[in-house]
């Protein structure tokens, strides 16, 4: 079996060609570029990667503490500080912590390429469609640097204007649907990579604490990965560690 996964001996019949306008008014609308070329590396992914996704919380409290005392001096320097800043610091701790998330399969389908360097990629929603631009060496930079570098990517992305190169080369993706709401979603793995965080709303929750309710920020996460790859149990440990990154962000020092 090869890993990159031809899809080879998939057949599936061809659906039956429906003509909508029998039933009402219609009207045909191409799809954009972006949409076709993004559809047929969606499509590629769900039929030939053996998907699993593992759900899990992280308290933010604190995060979001902490993100609040920084808004002025990122205001400064004309940047927004959102969560999805610090989740991609969070990221890289926990892909230092499980590096086989941090790899992909080579075409063989029989070894494991291990990456050493930490580029994450950022779905970006654009009026177009779907784009994931590449962040590279997060590990490397810091929050304000980063929320720079996301911002202007976005930017370009809207405006589609990024080249090809600048969304090649990731290593793991972000895609994060906490600006419009919703509680989990199971995001598509972006093969080659092997993983990929779908993060949501963050949501004011009682939390029992041993003696009482707390009122706690909880950020659903929602991990698909390659279970040809990755383990339930080795994804559940993921994001057992991400979560207690996230809930105390000192931890990417250590
Ligand atoms: N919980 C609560 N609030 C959140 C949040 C979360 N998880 N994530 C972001 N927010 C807040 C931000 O703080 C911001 O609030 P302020 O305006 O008060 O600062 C607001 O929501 C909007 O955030 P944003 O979406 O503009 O910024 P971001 O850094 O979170 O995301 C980007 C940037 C480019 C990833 C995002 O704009 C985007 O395009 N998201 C869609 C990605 C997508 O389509 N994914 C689906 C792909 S299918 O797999």
């Amino acid at each position: 079996m090869t890993a990159g996964g031809g899809g080879g001996g998939l057949s599936v019949s061809s659906a039956p060609e429906i003509d909508h306008s029998k039933f009402g008014e219609v009207e045909l609308l191409p799809l954009s570029r972006i949409k076709k070329i993004s559809g047929a590396h969606l499509h590629r992914s769900w039929v030939t990667v053996p998907h699993v996704t593992q759900f899990d919380e992280a308290d933010i409290t604190e995060l979001e503490k902490f993100r609040k005392s920084l808004a002025k001096e990122a205001e400064k320097k004309a940047l927004r500080l959102t969560p999805l800043i610090f989740l991609m610091k969070a990221v890289v701790s926990a892909l230092r912590e499980y590096p086989d998330f941090n790899a992909s399969l080579d075409a063989s389908g029989e070894n494991l390429v291990m990456k050493k360097y930490f580029h994450i990629g950022i779905a970006v929603d654009t009026p177009n469609g779907l784009v994931v631009p590449v962040v590279r060496n997060v590990d490397q930079k810091g929050l304000f640097e980063l929320a720079a570098e996301l911002g202007e990517l976005s930017l370009r992305a809207r405006d589609g204007k990024l080249s090809p190169g600048e969304m090649q080369g990731g290593c793991f993706t972000i895609s994060s649907l906490g600006g419009i709401g919703g509680t989990y979603f199971t995001p598509i793995v972006n093969a080659p990579e092997v993983a990929i965080l779908g993060v949501s709303r963050a949501k004011m929750q009682p939390v029992y604490n041993g003696a009482e309710f707390e009122p706690r920020l909880m950020l659903p996460l929602g991990l698909s990965y390659d279970h040809r790859v990755i383990d339930g149990a080795q994804a559940a440990r993921f994001t057992n560690f991400l979560s207690q990154v996230i809930s105390d962000i000192r931890r990417v020092l250590l």
